[in-house]
């Protein structure tokens, strides 16, 4: 079906969008759109001043074509026009944007700004020494991707091939995932705190042909010895027929067959390269995250519509303006480090900080001594680093000058109240717009947050709130049916495609409907729990599946259990999540040990290892607790609904438990847990 050409009001609306945003330059024109489902869509809002936020989200709703159509045209650049906007139906979890269109990623987040002004500063590297940053020009990012992107070439690697990418934040790690995109290979950046064998199972799953690393990484005036976890993966990856090795330290590595230098290639190679054309579905990136089973989901991204909704949710959610320095202090390695580090801001030719370092590296002030020395304009972190920062006191803070911050925001797992009025206070000054904001990887940009919103419309603390142009949120009760109204909470969904929307899990589809479309058929379901309050707003509650979140880091407790599994003495484990004053959450496990166990203090310890080694040290149980079973149910499940209770809550209400196969093991954890809780001397 062909959408009619637009009507005034929406191209009114747009162009007011546009003269508040600076994203559209010319007027709207007709745009054709293929539609999908119509449930679940917000009226129109007759009310609304023109061009109001909720005039927009109204129309963002009800048309996206007309919506997402002209700002997909005028805000990237194309080698071919899209002929459809949408082709979306969350019913068999198809999802198309901007079909029929071809563009280069790389082009629209380099050329087109080196065409304009090729001396501006793209990224701003703050290394992990303070004082020593690095300004690299949009002009110098260029010629860095064309030369790994022809070094990539040179190693053979072609369009839709994988390339693993296991670096620190630094400009080289931004131009290898920009290299990727110029020539049409799929990049999937592994956080550099992942385990051999994470990295490992991450480059199999993918079929990687090479990955990029560094000879060592520096963090917190310490020495990662990345180029020796690449090495000890890759004897488990028979894909990888190169690894390019670049130099952040001038330590000497063994460099085996299948290890290049990267710096020594990229000098024999041409500073330009031409961009692959790409279609708008192409995949741009793999990125591996943790679902409720043990093994991570690499989920896919593709090329227009991830690029034009992490742009625009960059200019709008932080009110960037050029000019302004961009400082989100996510690592790469996670779909933040993507979205507002590398994708959303070079798209908008702004200047992006890559921060190397950590919150208290040399000492508590380093973030707010970064702001001042880089005069950063917009700064984006997680809330477990404020709760750190702020047991330090304010005076760290207070030292520096931070007049050149405008909005603050926040993101990766609920913000408590003493976070988020320190961060408004004592950081902010209260004179900062501060942003909570929901998304996931999944989402692919920001969902759920205080602004865009009318103008000086109010912030609640710690609530995510309004959601973005297009976000439909729906709220389901345990039946699977939508909850109407205000002051309810329930399971949040949405109803409606947006463009920056994974599209798949990488080599299993099924897994992915699975996941998210089948729970509540015809809609994605993002397995957070969510608050809407009497005013209406959004307010996230939490994960409602077994998805845990350790410093704002996510892991499957299914992950944990099955690398303690690993263990010859350790036949069943069951991992929760408790509350933790400075990671949010931490991992409890309850574990079952062979009978013929002597000692087990020296299981314990091993079994912390074998999680750091299989998954990564922040995986890792705070406590481990000895029990003689697991609580299971008649079917085998088990209760850790049942655990998590006994753990976390004074009263003596466990809930229903008339489903346990056999109850008296409640006493028998109970007791286990009292003798554990108290003090050992
Ligand atoms: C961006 C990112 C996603 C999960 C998500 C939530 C939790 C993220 C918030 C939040 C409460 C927030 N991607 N989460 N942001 N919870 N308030 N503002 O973190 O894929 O790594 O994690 O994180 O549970 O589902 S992620």
């Amino acid at each position: 079906m062909v959408v009619p050409r637009l009507g005034r009001s929406v191209g009114h609306l747009l162009d007011r969008l546009c003269r508040h945003s600076g994203l559209l330059a010319q007027p709207l024109s007709g745009a054709t759109a293929r539609r999908g489902q119509a449930s679940g869509r917000p009226g129109s809002n007759p009310g609304a001043p023109p061009g109001s936020y909720s005039a927009l989200r109204a129309q963002a709703a009800r048309e996206p074509a007309a919506f997402w159509g002209p700002l997909a045209r005028d805000t990237l650049v194309w080698d071919t026009p899209f002929h459809t906007v949408w082709d979306c139906d969350f019913s068999s979890g198809k999802i198309g944007w901007f079909l029929g269109g071809q563009l280069n990623v790389s082009v629209n987040c380099l050329d087109q700004h080196v065409q304009k002004s090729p001396e501006s500063v793209a990224l701003i590297w703050e290394q992990d020494e303070p004082g020593t940053e690095v300004r690299i020009t949009y002009r110098e990012l260029l010629e860095t991707t064309c030369r790994l992107a022809n070094t990539l070439k040179r190693h053979e690697v072609h369009r839709g091939d994988r390339v693993a990418i296991y670096m620190p934040v630094s400009p080289l790690a931004v131009a290898a995932m920009l290299a990727c995109a110029r020539i049409g290979a799929i990049h999937t950046v592994v956080f550099a705190g992942f385990s051999a064998e994470s990295l490992a199972g991450r480059i199999n799953d993918a079929k990687c042909k090479v990955v990029i690393t560094v000879n060592q990484g520096l963090r917190g005036g310490r020495v990662l010895e990345l180029k020796k976890i690449v090495d000890e993966a890759v004897k488990l990856c028979p894909t990888v027929r190169c690894v390019l090795v670049a130099h952040r330290t001038d330590k000497k590595v063994s460099m085996g067959k299948l290890d290049v230098v990267l710096e020594q290639e990229m000098a024999k190679e041409n500073p330009e390269c031409a961009p692959e054309s790409m279609n708008s579905e192409d995949m741009l990136f793999l990125l591996y995250t943790s679902g409720s089973t043990g093994t991570p989901k690499g989920l896919v991204h593709t090329q227009a519509g991830y690029l034009l909704y992490a742009a625009l949710t960059h200019k709008l959610v932080f009110d960037y303006k050029p000019g302004d320095v961009f400082g989100c202090v996510a690592d790469i390695g996670w779909i933040t480090g993507h979205s507002y580090v590398v994708y959303g801001p070079l798209c908008n030719g702004a200047t992006s900080v890559l921060f190397e370092s950590t919150p208290v590296y040399p000492d508590a002030g380093r973030y707010w001594e970064t702001v001042q020395r880089l005069q950063i304009s917009q700064f984006y972190c997680a809330p477990t680093a404020v709760r750190l920062l702020l047991k330090y006191g304010d005076a760290w803070v207070k030292k520096y000058d931070l007049s050149s911050l405008r909005t603050l925001g926040s993101v990766g797992e609920p913000i408590n109240h003493e976070a988020w009025e320190w961060l408004h206070k004592v950081v902010g000054d209260s004179r900062c717009t501060l942003v909570d904001t929901w998304w996931q990887t999944e989402t692919g940009g920001i969902c759920i947050a205080p602004r865009p919103s009318e103008e000086g419309a109010e912030i609640v603390p710690c609530m995510a709130m309004r959601p973005f142009y297009g976000i439909v949120p729906v709220i389901m009760d345990d039946k699977g049916s939508v909850m109407e109204g205000n002051g309810i909470s329930g399971a949040l969904c949405f109803s409606q495609a947006w463009p920056g929307m994974a599209r798949t899990i990488y080599g299993n589809h099924a897994r992915f409907l699975d996941a998210y479309f089948t729970a509540y058929p015809g809609y994605y379901f993002s397995g957070d729990g969510v608050y809407r309050t009497q005013s209406g707003y959004y307010q996230i509650t939490g994960r409602v599946d077994d998805v845990i979140n350790i410093s704002g880091h996510r892991v499957g407790t299914a992950e944990i259990e099955d690398a303690m599994a690993t263990h010859p003495s350790v036949p069943e484990a069951a991992v929760i999540g408790i509350p933790h004053d400075i990671k949010g959450e931490a991992a409890f496990a309850f574990i079952v040990l062979k009978d013929d166990v002597a000692n087990s203090d020296v299981v314990e310890k091993e079994l912390k290892s074998t999680v750091a080694t299989k998954i990564a040290k922040y995986a890792v149980p705070d406590q481990i607790l000895v029990v003689k079973r697991l609580p299971k149910t008649r079917s085998g499940k088990v209760m850790r609904r049942l655990l998590r209770k006994i753990v976390t809550s004074s009263s003596q209400d466990l809930g229903d438990t008339t489903t346990l196969e056999d109850p008296s093991v409640i006493t028998e954890i109970l007791n286990a847990y009292e003798k554990y809780k108290q003090p050992k001397c």
